[in-house]
């Protein structure tokens, strides 16, 4: 009694909210269902100041749902597999489970003192096998539409962490992970076919417009990349003893098919060497070599000059029949459209550089009114008029594409084509640290799904230490026991699949098994799953823009496609919080710029934190942990809290007979606050709170005093809505103030708008003594600002007819008295 004491409440709380079940929803259809998740934590060590902001920010939108009355679902849980674990076992010589599971109950602790309200009875890892038997049985149905499938060919690979990357892995050129370039390999892999999807991942984002930022779909548009053109068909001639074949490209301005003048395909695809004759062959394998060495930052730099190999061959233009030289170049990428092209040097720059360095001819079908590219070296793009093109001489570029396309399509030599940038996802690891394949592989019959009553296929617990080194080759391979197993077709000897499932396969459905995590019927339960879903609101870093976000996105439509589930998209509203810096930096170990979250917590306590994390700024923008003041927040909570030991009123007072002024405070604020909170606006909540404090505290010490039921009225509110930020301090007030546990569920206090209206007075003013004017003021304004006001009045200006003023005589709230000159 009597001490603020941060230390006290965080021992005490805890225990009465899990009694409680405070967090766990009702769950049985009598209050609206509402579901509000964060971005699981990967459990690497303790939890850092970005989970302190990122859970603090998803926790204020889960409670202020719930003190709005919505049965609330907010969950929290472990995307627990992956490569950290993995190299923590062999450096230690464990097993990554060890490493793995240690962390999680670090975390977990530290998620409890930090007070997320989550329902804890549904925490589930993606690592446990009761997760990952239905990561797996989601595999099969995946597979069994035809949704993952394995193909050869040349994958994103890191040299240093030995395992391949899906294109969203690869930053830069890039390893997402450890920053080593990125080279490519040619492997058997697993993919899924998400480019099936492109269209609707494409389309549906409309739905999303207004409720994700910008940005995340700004990236995810791009990322998709649709690009309108047409497919056309050449056919490359006989020569050098190779025969005659067809190749189509894929271009976006099929207007300048009649510029085409030569023809170029990418050196690593397998095309080149399908191509090239007997006397290029040599040449072109050494150039081979050659590209293969260079990272994808250094092929697609524009600064690089460019560089190829002739192949010996030539395409004929299906519109003209001219002869292109084929060339094998790297500027042209093996996996973006066909790998092929028709350069058009004049209207296309990297095709210029490449004419220029190779002294290709360079010819102008669109005049553009710039100078003629041959010249000036700067290939035209803009609108024009066609020429030198046969029949699509005199059109506009913009009548040219359809009459070009039109003209293919009668000669049966292409099409329209709509081109995506998106590509398949590469799916498999070779690393041990995720979830097994389900496939078997077996001599006489293939591919054999693994039937679903034996799954999960369990990880062997045997393997550790240096057995899970990275050798290229999946870790899984050694595990004989594992590996050999009987055909569940015909029985004969196979093996099992040895690669492990890309972690983000784990997280693109994790918020469905969190409607029933215990469900052991199916990946969720289908009576719960449209209660609940889809997410209302998703909260967690833009570092997720492309990866996550679209794999989710991704595998929702693939669930909801089979049936399973109504929704299509999987968060209807996305927010993403900044990120914590120390000094105007991202905080790193090299830095040395480090804050740890413990030495927080212990030194201001819980609340104090939130509060400062919450208060710093917009939850969009960064904070700088160098520019705020935890200890600020903290005296602030001392004050909010102190406010419980000077009400004079029971509960249940009628508040009706409360100080008018401090009532209007109070209403207002919790107007002000709910609009706030629904539009994201958390630190001006804060800030309205804190007014609210200080009026509370001025009439506590003025007038009534704590006995003015306005003050139990206002304390009240300040509990209920510092319990969205400060959940420790606002139980505690809620307790002195006489209610039982928990504020959590109080409810959002109803506002009334009668107090809402500000007291005004009447203002006469006279001018020479007769009254020209009655104004409404506030009973507060000063004398200046009436004075102003009187002056302005237009019945006063004509009432004075031009004559200066000698004297005005103001009274505030009540009279002005004006004196012409
Ligand atoms: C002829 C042409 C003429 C082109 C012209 C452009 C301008 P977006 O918009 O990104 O889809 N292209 C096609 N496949 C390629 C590959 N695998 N590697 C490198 N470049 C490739 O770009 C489509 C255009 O990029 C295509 O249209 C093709 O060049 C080139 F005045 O065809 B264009
Ligand atoms: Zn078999």
């Amino acid at each position: 009694e009597g001490v603020y004491s941060f230390a006290a409440m965080e021992a005490k709380w805890p225990q009465v909210w899990e009694d409680l079940k405070v967090f766990t929803p009702v769950d049985d259809g009598s209050r609206e269902r509402r579901y509000v998740l964060d971005m699981f934590p990967y459990p690497s060590g303790d939890l850092h100041m970005g989970h302190a902001e990122a859970f603090a920010m998803g926790d204020v939108v889960a409670r202020y749902l719930r003190q709005k009355g919505f049965d609330v679902l907010h969950p929290i849980g472990w995307d627990s597999f992956g490569l950290p674990a993995e190299n923590a076992a062999i450096k230690r010589n464990a097993h990554p489970s060890e490493w793995t599971y240690t962390n999680i109950d670090t975390q977990a602790a530290s998620f409890k003192r930090y007070a997320i309200s989550a329902d804890w009875s549904r925490r589930l890892h993606t690592s446990d096998p009761e997760y990952y038997r239905w990561t797996q049985w989601l595999f099969k149905r995946f597979y069994e539409r035809g949704l993952a499938y394995r193909k050869d060919s040349p994958v994103n690979w890191c040299p240093k962490d030995l395992t391949v990357l899906a294109n969203e892995q690869v930053v830069n050129g890039a390893c997402e992970r450890c920053g080593t370039p990125v080279t490519k390999k040619s492997l058997n892999q697993w993919y899924f076919k998400i480019t099936e999807y492109a269209d609707r991942l494409l389309d549906d984002m409309s739905e999303l417009q207004g409720h994700w930022p910008e940005r995340v779909l700004a990236m995810q548009r791009n990322w998709i990349g649709r690009s309108e053109g047409a497919h056309v068909r050449f056919v490359i001639e006989a020569a050098g003893g190779r025969p005659e074949k067809e190749v189509t490209v894929f271009t976006t301005r099929p207007d300048t098919l009649y510029g085409a003048t030569f023809f170029v395909v990418a050196a690593d695809a397998h095309l080149a060497l399908d191509l090239v004759t007997p006397e290029q062959h040599d040449e072109l394998m050494a150039y081979r070599e050659k590209v293969k060495a260079l990272s994808e930052i250094e092929r697609q730099s524009t600064e690089r000059e460019k560089t190829g190999v002739f192949t010996g061959r030539y395409a004929i233009n299906p519109l003209n029949g001219e002869k292109l030289p084929v060339w094998a170049a790297d500027y042209v990428l093996a996996d973006y459209g066909t790998g092929a092209i028709m350069a058009v040097p004049a209207h296309d720059q990297r095709d210029l550089d490449f004419a220029k360095a190779f002294g290709l001819p360079v010819r102008a079908v669109l005049d553009t009114g710039a100078e003629d590219p041959a010249e000036s070296g700067v290939a035209t793009s803009g609108e024009g008029t066609l020429q030198n093109s046969g029949e699509l001489d005199g059109l506009s570029k913009a009548e040219a594409i359809p009459a070009a396309i039109d003209i293919l399509e009668k000669l049966g030599t292409g099409e329209k084509f709509v081109n995506f940038r998106l590509r398949d996802w590469l799916l498999s690891r070779q690393r041990f640290w995720g979830t097994p394949i389900p496939i078997i592989h077996c001599a006489e019959c293939g591919e054999v799904p693994v039937p679903d009553e034996q799954l999960p296929v369990v990880l062997p617990s045997d393997l550790r230490g240096e057995a899970l080194a990275p050798k290229g080759t999946s870790p899984l391979a050694a595990a004989a026991e594992w590996v050999n197993v009987e055909c569940p077709n015909c029985g004969r000897a196979a093996q099992r699949d040895t690669d492990t499932m890309d972690t983000f396969v784990d997280s693109s459905w994790y918020f469905l098994r969190f409607v029933s995590p215990h469900y052991t019927d199916g990946p969720f339960d289908p009576a719960k799953i449209n209660e609940w879903m889809p997410v209302g609101q998703y909260v967690g870093g833009v570092e997720h823009a492309i990866l996550h976000l679209l794999y989710a996105r991704f595998f929702t439509k693939v669930v909801h496609d089979m049936g399973l589930l109504d929704a299509d998209e999987p968060f209807s509203a996305l927010l993403n919080q900044g990120q914590v810096l120390n000094g105007g930096k991202a905080m790193s170990k090299s830095l040395g710029n480090g804050v740890d979250l413990g030495e927080q917590l212990d030194k201001f306590g819980v609340d104090a934190v939130r509060l400062t994390m919450i208060f710093a700024s917009p939850p969009e923008d960064d904070v700088d942990w160098a520019d705020v003041s935890p200890a600020g927040s903290a005296k602030f909570l001392a004050r909010a809290w102190r406010l419980g030991q000077d009400v004079g009123s029971e509960p249940g007072v009628d508040f009706s007979a409360g100080d008018r002024a401090l009532r209007a405070v109070t209403h207002r604020t919790i107007a002000e606050a709910a609009e706030l909170l629904d539009n994201n606006k958390f630190n001006v909540v804060v800030a309205k709170l804190m007014e609210l404090v200080n009026a509370t505290r001025k009439t506590i010490d003025s007038g009534a005093g704590g006995a003015d039921p306005a003050v139990r009225e206002a304390a009240e509110a300040v509990a209920v809505i510092l319990s969205l930020f400060a959940p420790y301090t606002a139980e505690d007030l809620w307790n002195q103030l006489g209610h039982p546990a928990s504020v959590a569920n109080a409810g959002w206090p109803v506002h009334d708008a009668s107090l809402l209206v500000q007291e005004t007075v009447t203002a006469v003013v006279q001018v020479q003594g007769k009254v020209r004017d009655r104004l409404e003021v506030s009973p507060e304004i000063a004398e200046d600002a009436l004075r102003e006001l009187a002056l302005a009045s237009e019945n006063v200006q004509r009432a004075l007819d031009g004559r200066g003023i000698r004297t005005v005589i103001v009274r505030a709230p009540k009279l002005v008295n004006i004196v012409p000159a």
